[in-house]
């Protein structure tokens, strides 16, 4: 039963297409490696390549796979409401020269991170029988927040039947309701077939709790709260778990760089969650004694190598021969305890038979592998038919878009590149082309203007 999906719905994986912006300006506090790489110039082209070649493979093995577009940027509004003024130019100009920090931020290709653009509950999961979603707020952090209304429209744009889908506005924007999508969300399966939905929060906005002392809790157990209610799910099919404020310090800032959960399998590390014992079996009992756990202790590989390697910022995907297929960053073979530790689980006849590993390198220097590269939705076929946007990979697709990248992209981005106005120009005529490889109707500022 591992890894079967409920009520016929199958997960497919939409990845984030890296942007043509997309480079390291260290602005995620609390993300190790973005903040290790700040200022190191990036390659965009190997960012979206390296992107595809995941999604290709993927699909090739019969993995259902969809792509997200990437989001307008520099985001000139966002720059405007901050006061810059005069033609597009100007404002790049004087924002690199009296805030580059800030223009880095408008500038910053993080929508490519979409376990962060929403959580999705199965229409199995929910009151109405709808796939809902609901749109990350990313309060914590100015230059996600930013993503919020584009993703929005995205996820309209796609899922724009009503008779199956619900895209919700995002949370209301603030602290107290810091809401970081999927990547703090797992969907279950328990013995009965039904959805069991676990939300990882990172603190409490209201009330006593343990917090972490160096770096933010994005996620608040409020949060994670009212995007279930909204979502219609069933209280005693839902679990809220706090995960454990050491591990925010030693750089888990979301719940998916240290566990993974797919179908009645959980992947995680002993320090992931408060109390992760308790949190486990309570788990287990919500799946009716359905669930197999790998808990992978601090003597096998210590949480300082979880996060330099994000092994656990894996894909788990179901294989037809049984068991796991588990998607992992190139970094954890090129970690020896780490690799010897996959050796080993793979070995034991755990539920993981297999693993391959893919260089993402581009993605992973800014603290983003291969689980936070996708969004999960699961969907039946009469909700996959009633998608009519282009956005599905097939071989002709990924020719497609191998193609749009290898015209637009620029090979290299340093940070001074950001205020050219030549690239907010290339970034618009890729995404103008991309909507139409896509299919879908105009989403961007630039589009509607
Ligand atoms: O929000 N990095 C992203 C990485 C998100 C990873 N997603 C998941 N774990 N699901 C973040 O911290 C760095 C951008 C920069 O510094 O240039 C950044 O935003």
């Amino acid at each position: 039963m591992t890894g079967s999906a409920p009520a016929g719905a199958v997960t497919v994986n939409f990845d984030g297409i890296p942007g043509p912006t997309h480079n390291y300006a260290g602005l995620a506090r609390g993300n190790l490696a973005a903040t290790r790489n700040a200022t190191r110039v990036a390659h965009p082209r190997d960012a979206a390549l390296q992107g595809l070649a995941k999604m290709r493979a993927l699909a090739a093995r019969g993995y259902p796979q969809a792509v997200l577009p990437p989001h307008e940027r520099p985001a000139v509004a966002a720059l405007r409401a901050l006061g810059f003024a005069g033609d597009e130019p100007t404002v790049l100009r004087t924002a690199a020269r009296d805030a580059p920090s800030i223009l880095a931020a408008c500038a910053s290709a993080a929508a490519m991170w979409v376990a962060n653009a929403a959580t999705v509950s199965a229409s199995s999961a929910t009151a109405d029988r709808r796939v809902h979603f609901t749109p990350a707020n990313l309060a914590t952090q100015f230059h996600r927040a930013l993503e919020a209304p584009t993703t929005t429209r995205i996820l309209r744009a796609i899922f724009a039947d009503p008779a199956r889908f619900t895209v919700h506005d995002p949370l209301p924007a603030s602290p107290q309701i810091g809401d970081e999508g999927a990547a703090n969300h797992t969907r279950l399966v328990a013995a009965d077939g039904g959805d069991i939905d676990l939300f990882v929060y990172g603190r409490r906005a209201y009330g006593a709790g343990p917090v972490p002392q160096r770096f933010p809790a994005r996620q608040t157990l409020e949060a994670a709260q009212a995007v279930a209610r909204r979502h219609g799910l069933d209280p005693r099919r839902t679990l809220f778990v706090q995960q454990d404020p050491a591990a925010i310090d030693a750089g888990v800032f979301h719940n998916d760089v240290i566990a993974v959960g797919e179908g009645q399998l959980l992947f995680c590390h002993e320090r992931a969650w408060v109390d992760g014992a308790r949190a486990i079996a309570d788990l287990a009992h919500r799946l009716q004694g359905a669930l197999a756990t790998i808990v992978v202790r601090e003597n096998e590989v210590t949480l300082a190598d979880a996060v330099a390697t994000y092994l656990f910022n894996s894909q788990l995907l179901p294989r037809a021969a049984g068991g796991m297929l588990l998607v992992a960053p190139a970094e954890c073979r090129a970690h020896v305890r780490v690799s010897r530790y996959l050796d080993r689980l793979v070995a034991s006849g755990a539920p993981i038979g297999e693993v391959v590993t893919f260089d993402l390198r581009q993605s992973m220097r800014n603290g983003g592998g291969p689980a936070c590269l996708r969004l999960r939705v699961p969907l039946t076929d009469i909700e996959r038919a009633a998608i009519r946007a282009n956005v599905f990979l097939d071989e002709t697709l990924a020719a497609a878009l191998e193609a749009w990248i290898r015209r637009h992209y620029r090979e290299r981005l340093g940070p001074a590149d950001l205020a050219d106005p030549a690239l907010l120009d290339e970034s618009r005529r890729a995404l103008d082309e991309l909507t139409q490889i896509l299919r879908l109707p105009a989403i961007y500022p630039f589009q509607q203007a």
